[in-house]
């Protein structure tokens, strides 16, 4: 073999603060900012390829731990990169666990993630073709994405907190307003299907008793004929007897339930029970879950993430898997800027088959790192950037000014539950609250 010609000289780790409004799950509240990290990979030739992926100090100082390592190896050999991350970080590999929180806590996977997805956008960029043509060809153009609902307290977070700015209008309006009436989770749902065009929606839930979370969903159903796709996530907050029970109300009605219950075994009970597809993004999470998902039969359709399955080609094998065993394939996301989405819109537009519009919390989040702005959601899609690589640059000043708002806002990691406590000092993160 030649010596290697896209050699990594460089890596830069930022991590970012991005006004997030005060949105509700099981865990409680979203704080005033949502933390990501953003990673420029600068080879020998002068080519850079980005990532994004969640903010977290740990995640942080583990990346810029291994960097001399990394340095000098070549950005065409991911595999290769990822043996040298696990070989550095053998310790937290062992011990990285997914916690009990809806998003995800693992660092190395994420860490996986941040090189794989860098260092494709390089070879995209080198061999002037686009991320999606390295995973496998391009099968679409337009990406299909759901309306993402939240209940939520009043505000747009970021420095205004829970104010709200009286000149919004539209999205931008509903998105600062109050949801947290059946009328306010309607009104939201009206206003982000007329700005976005989307042609399914996912209500999360999880923050309110089942009766009136079921109640609303079910308003949402009827608001919109009963013609709209509808998923509905309380993220494994309910005991499996509360599932069992409001599962059912459910029949015929959901495209999919999310998480009703926690662990595969409780899913794979309430699926033999009640006649409704699952989904989730909490049971089966790595390929080590899947001879146990596939055993039970947990889930009808897996919600993966690039960020925490190991990248995008990961993503890709997770696809095949659940085709060979029958299972559906979608992708699920937390907040997150236009890096994370291009890299989300690759896989979708790579897919063979498309089974389900993918999550976005990206209408949430009004600023982004990218040149040109935030990307465009038409008619519930995204065009897949035309662009080699992902198909995205950073606006360096952009990246600053984030990079100035995480040193600025004090926080190092997601913490929905002190954030609760700040307005209900007795609210406590609980496994199983319904
Ligand atoms: O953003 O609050 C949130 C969600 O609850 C998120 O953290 C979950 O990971 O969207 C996610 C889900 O589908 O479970
Ligand atoms: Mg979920």
């Amino acid at each position: 073999m030649t010596k290697p010609s896209h050699q990594i000289k460089d890596i830069i780790v930022t991590p970012i603060a991005v006004t997030d409004p005060p949105l509700l799950n099981c865990v409680g509240v979203h704080a005033p900012y949502a933390l990501r990290i953003i990673l420029q990979v600068v080879t020998e030739g002068g080519v850079v390829g980005v990532s994004e992926i969640p903010g977290n100090k740990e995640t942080e100082d583990s990346i810029n731990s291994i960097k001399k390592e990394l340095i000098g190896l070549d950005a065409f050999q991911p595999n290769q990169i990822l043996r040298t991350v696990s070989e550095k970080l053998p310790a937290k590999n062992e011990t990285d666990d997914r916690g009990g929180t809806p998003w995800d806590q693992r660092i190395v996977v994420h860490i996986f993630s941040a090189l794989e997805v860098a260092c494709l956008d390089i070879m995209g960029k080198a061999l002037n073709c686009r991320v999606s043509d390295l995973l496998g060809g391009t099968m679409r153009e337009e990406i299909p994405f759901a309306a993402y609902l939240f209940y939520k307290f009043k505000g747009a977070g970021g420095k205004w907190g829970y104010e709200i700015d009286p000149t919004a209008t539209g999205w931008d309006k509903a998105r600062q307003q109050e949801a947290t009436s059946t009328q306010g989770i309607i009104d939201q749902a009206i206003a982000m299907c007329k700005e976005f065009g989307y042609r399914s929606i996912k209500l999360k839930g999880g923050f309110f008793p089942p009766e009136k979370e079921v109640d609303d969903t079910l308003a949402i159903h009827r608001e919109f004929d009963g013609e709209m796709p509808l998923r509905y996530d309380p993220n494994a907050i309910w005991s499996l007897e509360t599932g069992i029970k409001f599962a059912r109300v459910f029949e015929g009605k959901l495209e999919y339930l999310e998480d009703p219950v926690r662990g595969q075994e409780n899913m794979s009970t309430l699926r033999k029970t009640v006649d409704i597809p699952l989904a989730t993004n909490m049971c089966t999470t790595s390929f080590k879950d899947l001879p146990n998902s596939i055993k039970v039969h947990s889930e009808d359709i897996i919600l993966s993430d690039h960020h925490f399955w190991g990248g995008l080609r990961s993503t890709m094998e997770l696809y095949k898997i659940c085709k060979t065993f029958g299972r559906g394939f979608s992708m699920h996301s937390n907040s997150h800027l236009g890096i994370s989405l291009a890299a989300m819109a690759h896989i979708g537009a790579a897919l063979p088959e498309f089974d389900y519009e993918f999550d976005t919390h990206y209408p949430w989040q009004s600023e982004d790192v990218i040149v040109g702005g935030k990307i465009r959601i038409e008619n519930g899609c995204v065009n897949l950037p035309t662009g080699p690589g992902l198909g995205v640059e950073i606006d360096q000043a952009q990246l600053q000014k984030l990079h100035e708002n995480y040193l600025g806002c004090g926080l190092t990691k997601r913490d929905d539950e002190l954030e609760m406590q700040k307005i209900d000092p007795n609210w406590k993160v609980v496994d199983t609250r319904y």
